[in-house]
């Protein structure tokens, strides 16, 4: 057998056997039916005229046209660009507009959005479309599938897979260019340290645009020949019964973000039936986000399942993990995976002992090759240490405890937010709420939050009497989710809003949000949003 590492990507679909590959409200796929698809597919869209290297965006909800389409990409040799179908006009005409696709599939519920960010983008020449859904616009998915398979041919190591959509602390969202052999060698060694096999089953509830449920869920899993039972979106109950699904047979593994944990926890401790059914899985692991280590033990003492928690980035994925055999330690986000390396240093460069905490930075066998077009921005990332060797600086701050054992405190950038293990900048909300009119300043932050991890807060300074605006802070609140609601995704909303007469600032004029913050602390929020 090759050992090259599409080898293991593609050796389940190329053996092709009738195991499930994929369960998805209802529908089964079995290995061979999933390469036959991706091959159909692959074989379309060459007929379209889509060649290797070119982009193809996939816009769409969570649906095994998804997986299919990822395949298929990469059988055509194409760059897959995954983007959140919860983006609105202007944050998806920047995707467009940056990777410049040949193809564009979508779904019809995002049918309107695709029409309008096409029209702001203006692409030459228009990118082929296919539709998934009916009445969806351009080709229909289902049709591609009857086309000749294309032959089975992998993509080079070296060539690029996936392009993810990243934000930073300034500027638009960036494309992290990740290659083949960057997203394999990465999951083999992170899905070997979890003991994957393709006698388990993974429940995945996490979106197919990140690399939490991309690379790590769909590309993990087939590495492994591992089934999927793949959920539309996360819902706790769903989640529970698959655990305890003896007919459709029992999942063994899940994979969250930390707010999942909390709403997991919340059902567990009014349904005892719902822990028994979880505490016969085989592991549950969290990434993204800070997982506390109050969670993890209430989850711990509820299911008998110490959650394996890891740490990792679009940019280099998954570095740190706690192992599946060894100490799991609550609150830490364990050692290096094989094949990275990591360490903690101070403002000058040098590597800090155990227990100093400074930045985090990073080797890794996922690092990406770099940002899309932008190789300032890629070479902005990167710190030499003294040996002359090149690690990736990952804005985290962290320390390493005596056991060897990363510990993530904070981030050095207070205009990074990570919400429900989305990350969001703070600038991009700023500049959406400085058009509303009674907007003189604003400052946005993310302030600490149990179920979100971080909640966003827009610190306002009104270009209007305060007196008249205290009256009723609620309804000022209400008309920036309004204007927000119409150019961004709706998770990036402000919950809640703080009046101020200025904005803190240092001698220099710099915005001081940590000020900001401990003023939020002491005296509160003027209004809150309803929902999450
Ligand atoms: C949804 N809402 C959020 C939100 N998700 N608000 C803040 N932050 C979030 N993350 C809001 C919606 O705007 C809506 O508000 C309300 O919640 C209900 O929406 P929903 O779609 O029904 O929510 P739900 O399905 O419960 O979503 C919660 C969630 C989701 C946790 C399942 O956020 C999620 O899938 N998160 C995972 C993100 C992820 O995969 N990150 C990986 C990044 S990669 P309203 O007001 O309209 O009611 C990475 C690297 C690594 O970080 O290491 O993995
Ligand atoms: P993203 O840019 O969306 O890939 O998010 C990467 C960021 O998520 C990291 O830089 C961290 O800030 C955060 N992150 C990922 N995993 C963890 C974790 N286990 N604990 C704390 N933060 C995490």
């Amino acid at each position: 057998m090759s050992t090259d590492a599409t080898a293991h990507l593609f050796a389940a679909l190329e053996r092709g056997g009738p195991e499930l590959a994929y369960e998805f409200a209802g529908q089964r796929l079995s290995w061979a039916d999933l390469d036959a698809r991706a091959r159909s597919y692959a074989q379309a869209l060459a007929s379209a005229g889509v060649v290797k290297g070119e982009r193809v965006v996939v816009y769409a909800q969570t649906c095994l046209e998804l997986v299919v389409a990822l395949f298929g990409n990469y059988y055509l040799g194409a760059i897959h660009v995954p983007v959140n179908p919860r983006y609105r006009e202007a944050e998806l005409a920047h995707i467009l507009a940056d990777s410049r696709p040949s193809a564009i599939v979508c779904d019809v519920e995002g049918e309107s959005v695709m029409a309008g960010a096409l029209a702001q983008a203006g692409l030459t020449p228009t990118p082929v479309r296919v539709g998934i859904g009916d009445g969806a616009a351009g080709l229909a998915f289902a049709s591609l599938l009857e086309s000749a398979p294309t032959p089975r041919e992998r993509p080079g190591d070296g060539d690029a897979a996936l392009m993810i959509y990243t934000s930073g602390t300034t500027g638009p969202s960036k494309g992290a260019l990740l290659s083949h052999a960057q997203v394999i060698n990465n999951m083999r060694a992170l899905t070997g340290l979890w003991t994957w096999s393709s006698r388990d089953r993974l429940v995945l509830a996490l979106p197919l645009f990140h690399v939490h449920g991309l690379c790590i869920g769909v590309h993990g899993a087939a590495i492994r020949g591992m089934a999927v039972l793949l959920e539309r979106r996360f819902d706790v109950a769903s989640i529970v019964e698959r655990f305890g699904d003896h007919e459709r047979g029992r999942a063994s593994v899940f994979m969250g973000v930390p707010t999942m944990y909390t709403s997991l926890v919340e059902h567990l401790r009014e349904h005892p039936a719902a822990a028994a059914k979880l505490a016969c899985a085989r592991m549950f692991t969290s990434g993204s986000a800070a997982l506390s280590a109050e969670l993890w033990q209430e989850f711990a003492a509820l299911t008998g399942q110490r959650i394996v928690e890891r740490y990792g980035m679009t940019e280099t994925l998954i570095t740190l993990s706690n192992p599946y055999i060894g100490q799991r330690i609550a609150g830490a986000v364990g050692q290096p995976v094989p094949g990275c390396d990591a360490a903690v240093i101070d403002e000058a460069g040098d590597e800090l002992p155990p227990g100093e905490s400074g930045e985090l930075i990073v080797h890794s066998n996922g690092l990406m090759d770099g940002y899309w077009n932008l190789p300032q921005q890629t070479a902005a990332t990167r710190v030499i240490d003294r040996d002359g060797r090149s690690w990736f600086r990952t804005g985290d701050i962290a320390y390493v405890d005596p056991q060897g054992y990363f510990h993530i405190v904070g981030r050095k950038s207070v205009d990074i937010i990570k919400s429900g293990g989305f990350k969001i900048s703070a600038r991009e909300i700023e500049e959406a709420l400085a058009g509303h009119p009674v907007v003189y300043e604003v400052a946005v932050v993310g302030v600490p939050d149990e179920k979100w991890g971080q909640r966003i807060v827009a610190c306002v300074v009104p270009d209007a009497p305060m007196a008249g605006i205290l009256d009723n802070p609620g309804e000022l609140l209400q008309s920036l989710v309004a204007l927000h609601r119409a150019l961004l995704a709706d998770y990036k909303q402000p919950r809640g809003l703080y009046l101020c007469d200025e904005l803190p600032r240092n001698a220099l004029g710099k915005l001081q949000k940590h000020r900001l913050l401990e003023a939020i602390e002491r005296d509160g929020l003027n209004a809150e949003g309803e929902g999450s």
